[in-house]
């Protein structure tokens, strides 16, 4: 596996989610200061465009010399001489206007030539990439593994707000929109793609480099656009393919307390005395009866490391589950999860317990495998 580092200049230091005065305490987000770089070598996407860019840029650089150079030299060669006559006057030379038209008709045609050939070899699918459809809603992040049926029943693999691929592999992801425009950007991975409703873009995504990887959506799309992050986690073949046929056959285990069954029992029915709608209804887990897809895929929510796309992670992100619950908007602005404001804390608590206890097989996650990069 060959890494490269990061040669080029265009880096952003992420920041720390931070809000508007619309909120409190989203300050201290796990991910500050995690890279994010359109110069990560380790993609091919952005080799390709890094290549393009010396060769434009070394462009640039002799016809800046060249045009600095015929201006020195005339403005030395023709300024005015006190001890010769008044120089030759002229007007017009069709020879010079010639040129100055001849030689950037020929740089413009080269730079077009570059951009079309650096296109061709990274918009075409190659045949034996991963599919993955992507779909941004307000706001968060559906991945779809489409090749990937469930074992013995219905669907495919989903995952919510983080994306597991396989490192060394070209990754095509068709991205689309469920609701108004988003953007699906992961800079260290490849280039950005609109995700417009009712339109389906494939791209390439790729790196040789496993790692955890932030991606973001880059076009204003509400309140929460600044809070619609997602982690791509590239593994290792060996580890894609454990975690991908693990995925496939994940039966979400049986609630094993009376806390986790409680939690259950509010998940997929609700609660009438607390005026709960099921979460069944918009959250699906795998081997559940849970099957809507109105919100993020909650399989393996407890092999997750994100809460809230992207804002919270780890022991943050565990501290802010029941807030979440209790009143989604309070701490994430425009959140479209509906509010439970009358659930008790021990609800709250319970259902905290068997969300957390939705578990890939240790083998098979994903998470603390590969470092953050
Ligand atoms: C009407 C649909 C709806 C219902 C009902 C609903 N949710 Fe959600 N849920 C959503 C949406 C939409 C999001 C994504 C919000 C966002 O990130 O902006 C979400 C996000 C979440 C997340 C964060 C997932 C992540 O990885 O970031 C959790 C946890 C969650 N819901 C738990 C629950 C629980 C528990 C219940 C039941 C008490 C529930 N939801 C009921 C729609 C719903
Ligand atoms: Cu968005």
């Amino acid at each position: 596996m060959n890494t490269h580092t990061h040669p080029f200049v265009g880096r952003l230091l992420l920041p720390g989610a931070k809000l508007g005065a619309a909120s409190v305490f989203l300050g201290s987000a796990a991910s500050a200061g995690q890279i994010l770089s359109i110069g990560d070598m380790n993609s091919s996407y952005n080799r390709n465009i890094w290549w393009m860019s010396i060769a434009v840029i070394v462009m640039a650089i002799v016809i800046f010399i060249g045009v600095s150079y015929a201006l020195f030299y005339t403005v030395n060669k023709f300024r005015e001489d006190k001890h010769t006559a008044e120089p030759d006057q002229f007007h017009g030379n069709n020879r010079l206007e010639q040129l100055l038209i001849g030689v950037p008709v020929i740089i413009v045609t080269i730079i077009t030539i570059l951009a079309a050939r650096t296109m061709a070899i990274v918009n075409p699918t190659p045949t034996d990439a991963l599919h993955v459809n992507v779909t941004g809603a307000q706001f968060w992040w559906a991945f779809e593994y489409p090749n990937s049926p469930l074992q013995g029943g219905t669907g495919t693999v989903l995952n919510g707000n983080e994306l597991v691929i396989p490192a060394g592999r070209q990754v095509a992801v068709t991205v689309t929109a469920k609701d108004v425009i988003h953007a699906f950007w992961a800079p260290n991975l490849g280039g950005q793609r609109d995700a417009i409703p009712g339109s389906k873009k494939t791209f390439q995504i790729d790196t040789d480099r496993p790692g955890v990887y932030q991606g973001n959506c880059s076009v204003l799309c509400g309140a929460s656009h600044a809070n619609m992050r997602f982690k791509v986690v590239a593994l290792p073949k060996a580890q894609y393919d454990t975690f991908i046929a693990a995925a496939q056959s994940y039966k979400a285990p049986a609630p094993a307390s009376a806390s986790e069954r409680n939690g259950y029992n509010i998940f997929m029915q609700g609660k009438a005395s607390a005026g709960a709608a099921p979460c069944s209804s918009c959250h699906r887990v795998q081997g559940t009866p849970a099957a809507g897809q109105v919100g993020p895929d909650m399989s393996f929510f407890g092999s997750r490391n994100t809460l809230g796309a992207g804002i919270w992670e780890g022991k943050e992100r565990e501290a802010h589950i029941q807030p979440w619950i209790k009143h989604c908007a309070a701490v994430k602005p425009g959140c479209l999860m509906p509010a439970y404001p009358n659930l008790s804390d021990q609800d709250l608590g319970d259902l905290e317990a068997y969300i957390l206890s939705l578990k890939l097989p240790d083998a098979a996650a994903y998470w603390g495998k590969v470092p953050v990069r």
